[in-house]
């Protein structure tokens, strides 16, 4: 079956706008022949064509399709009825939803019913800033780049106002976990951004003891191990008592992450000593409210690492790696709270805008107690939930 790439353009300015966007977004994604690629951010943007009537929130969308122009057209028409656009309208009137078929593959037409591109894609920034965000390199048959037609444009006022997925409100500390190499922070970066939230990041550099315990391992360890447990601990105290979650906070490691590692790098006597600091000293420190679980097979951990060439982690072999993916899976595994698990050995949600979305999707579905799991590179296969009798990796 032939599949091309296409892109929707959605607006709306009545009702509750967010929302019917990304209700018909989802509703995009369910039409047979159609999949959904990739949706961007939601903006803001005056109305264009000088009717009194609200702002528009506009967002657009890519979509594999087997379907040809004209009935995709008419399956988008369809969603358009069902959110309660009347088919009769005053030209460029308010409307509870607008969906446009903005291009389909390269094709280059013009009729009565259907003109491709959409004939004013290349001079609208409401359209021009979504599609960039979806492929920041694409080209408009016949108009050009269309991060050019936006450097263009005349309707040039467009504010992004967030993402146009939702994550549980109720999940206010988000963490992203894994073994080296898997990926956490570029994630946790990426999902700041999108949903507008804080970044606490291991701040692995300022350990001044790292250096020297690639020298002299065994006098190091426990220095090492103390001075990583107390920078995290005052990381998640600092977030209770200033900002207490008014944003939501993405961070790319959990406390327990410092027991990970002792155990697996200290003495027995020094790591009794260090567990009974650890017990007292992390006593009504904050917990996640979801963990992202990020996990892939050494050898593609080991490859990542080395493309990345960080000093400290070059230093790190694959039976270290072994060690602490095992440490891992057997902590999640008797995990009590929110926990998603995403197999990243083929995803890859740092570049594939398609991994990533399906991780977006994900998480909107996902409620505060259970365990999941998903696998980016799959998308046929939804998110799961996690057998009970999981063998991880
Ligand atoms: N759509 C219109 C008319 N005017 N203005 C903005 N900002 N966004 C729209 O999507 C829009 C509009 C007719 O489809
Ligand atoms: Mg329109
Ligand atoms: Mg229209």
């Amino acid at each position: 079956m032939r599949r091309t790439t296409a892109y929707i353009g959605l607006g709306s300015n009545l009702g509750d706008p967010a929302s019917q966007i990304r209700r018909a977004v989802r509703e995009l994604g369910l039409l047979s022949g159609v999949r959904l690629h990739g949706a961007s951010s939601l903006y803001r943007s005056p109305p264009m064509g000088g009717l009194p009537q609200p702002d528009y929130i506009n967002a657009a969308v890519r979509v594999e399709t087997e379907l040809e122009p004209e009935q995709l057209l008419r399956a988008m028409q369809q969603i358009e009825r069902q959110h309660g656009r009347e088919a009769v309208h005053e030209h460029w009137a308010a409307r509870t939803l607008d969906l446009d078929l903005l291009l389909w593959g390269q094709e280059c037409r013009s009729g009565a019913e259907l003109t491709l591109p959409h004939p004013g894609l290349h001079e609208r920034a409401f359209v021009l800033a979504p599609l960039q965000e979806l492929d920041a390199d694409m080209e408009v048959p016949g108009r050009g780049a269309v991060a050019q037609l936006l450097q263009q444009c005349a309707y040039a006022q467009v504010d992004r106002i967030g993402s146009c997925y939702c994550l549980p409100e109720a999940m206010r500390l988000i963490v992203v976990e894994g073994p080296m190499g898997v990926g956490k922070t570029t994630l946790c970066n990426r999902l700041a951004a999108e949903f507008d939230g804080q970044l606490m990041l291991e701040r692995y550099r300022d350990n001044p003891f790292l250096e020297r315990f690639f020298e002299h391992p065994e006098e190091s360890a426990l220095p090492v191990q103390l001075h990583f447990l107390n920078s995290r601990m005052r990381q998640l105290r600092q977030l209770q008592q200033t900002e207490l979650f008014r944003q939501r906070v993405f961070a790319d490691f959990m406390l327990e992450k410092s027991d990970w590692f002792s155990q697996l790098a200290l003495r027995t006597d020094e790591y009794d000593l260090w567990l009974s600091l650890y017990a007292h000293m992390s006593v009504g420190l904050p917990r996640p409210d979801l963990v992202i679980y990020l996990q892939a097979p050494v050898p593609v951990l080991m490859e990542r690492i080395a493309a990345r060439g960080r000093p400290y982690e070059r230093a790190v072999g694959p039976e270290f790696l072994e060690r602490l993916s095992a440490q891992m899976v057997n902590y999640f595994r008797s995990y009590q709270g929110a926990l998603l698990t995403v197999d990243a050995s083929h995803a890859d949600l740092a570049h594939s805008r398609q991994d990533y979305q399906c991780l977006l999707a994900a998480l909107e579905e996902l409620d505060a107690s259970g365990r999941y799991f998903l696998d980016p590179a799959q998308p046929e296969s939804a998110l799961a939930e996690m057998p009970s009798e999981l063998v991880l990796n």
